[in-house]
């Protein structure tokens, strides 16, 4: 699939993928979501990618919402569809095997701030704006926003933010456990591209069991999380990367991880 509203980059294990409808504050239409979903499926493919950045085109927004002019035309069963199609595509960039980081460079707003949601964290610039600003459109958040927000922030403080539709700042954002670090914008992405590259130097089948369990143990009891954590481990145990980090301790050099799933 030829990309007009996103660009896919893959380099040294570090995919990085832009939305790119600068003129319109990388709002999410239709063909973008088509493309994304289209990338998520060939990343997910790709055995050399150990890392997917996201991130938005020009100096002021990550994504900003939804593209209105569309939802604007929607009738109540095309966007009971729109948001299905939304919501499944953001699934599948959460259930993403490997780590995703959201590098938030601007406005992250309604369906751009549950896209970074959907994300494993989020650094941003300290310019950067979140919020949840459907409620002033007269809907509710449909990526997703109603549910990843309290999980993440605590249902008192995402109810605000829902209920008032406010932006909060890149400081604000990180206060309240949002955002895991901000920079200032000229040094976000180096930020990005080098935690991108620490994490890139682990094992894959580590990494994707890290996430996984992370994943599966938050929506469950912590008797069945501890059960899919001790399961996980032991099929770490039998990867390729358990045998040589463990040898690399031991030989006291540095791991040199392979990545291959299973041995
Ligand atoms: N959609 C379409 N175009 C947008 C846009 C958006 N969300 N945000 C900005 N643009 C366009 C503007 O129309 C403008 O286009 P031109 O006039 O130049 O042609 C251009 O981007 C630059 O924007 P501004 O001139 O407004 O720039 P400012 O710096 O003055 O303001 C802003 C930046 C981000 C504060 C402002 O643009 C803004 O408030 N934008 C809208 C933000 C917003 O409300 N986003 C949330 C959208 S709601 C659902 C499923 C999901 C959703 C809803 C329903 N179903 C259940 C169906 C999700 C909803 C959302 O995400």
């Amino acid at each position: 699939m030829t990309y007009s509203s996103i660009e896919l980059v893959r380099a040294d294990g570090i995919a990085t993928l832009t939305f790119n409808r600068p003129k319109a504050l990388n709002a999410l239409n239709t063909i973008l979501l088509q493309e994304l979903a289209d990338a998520l499926d060939s990343i997910a493919q790709d055995e050399t990618v150990r890392v997917l950045i996201l991130t938005g085109a020009g100096e002021k927004s990550f994504i900003a919402g939804a593209d209105i002019t569309e939802i604007a035309t929607l009738t109540p069963l095309a966007a009971k569809k729109f948001a299905q199609f939304g919501q499944d595509i953001i699934s599948k960039l959460q259930s993403l095997p490997i780590p995703v980081i959201a590098a938030v460079n601007g406005y992250a707003l309604g369906g751009g701030c549950e896209m970074a949601l959907a994300c494993d964290f989020i650094y941003a610039s300290d310019k950067a704006i979140f919020g949840l600003p459907e409620i002033t459109l007269g809907v509710i958040p449909g990526f997703g926003g109603t549910q990843r927000l309290p999980r993440l922030i605590g249902a008192s403080l995402a109810k605000e933010m829902i209920f008032t539709g406010k932006h909060l700042s890149a400081a604000e954002a990180k206060a309240i456990g949002l955002v895991n670090k901000t920079f200032a914008p000229e040094e976000l992405q180096a930020a990005v591209d080098a935690i991108s590259r620490l994490i890139a130097t682990k094992g894959k089948a580590s990494l994707c069991a890290a996430k996984q369990t992370v994943n599966q143990g938050l929506n469950g009891d912590l008797t069945t999380g501890l059960a899919i954590e001790r399961d996980a481990f032991a099929l770490c145990l039998a990867s390729p990367d358990a045998k040589e980090g463990t040898s690399a301790f031991l030989e006291k050099r540095k791991p040199v991880f392979t990545g291959e799933l299973h041995s």
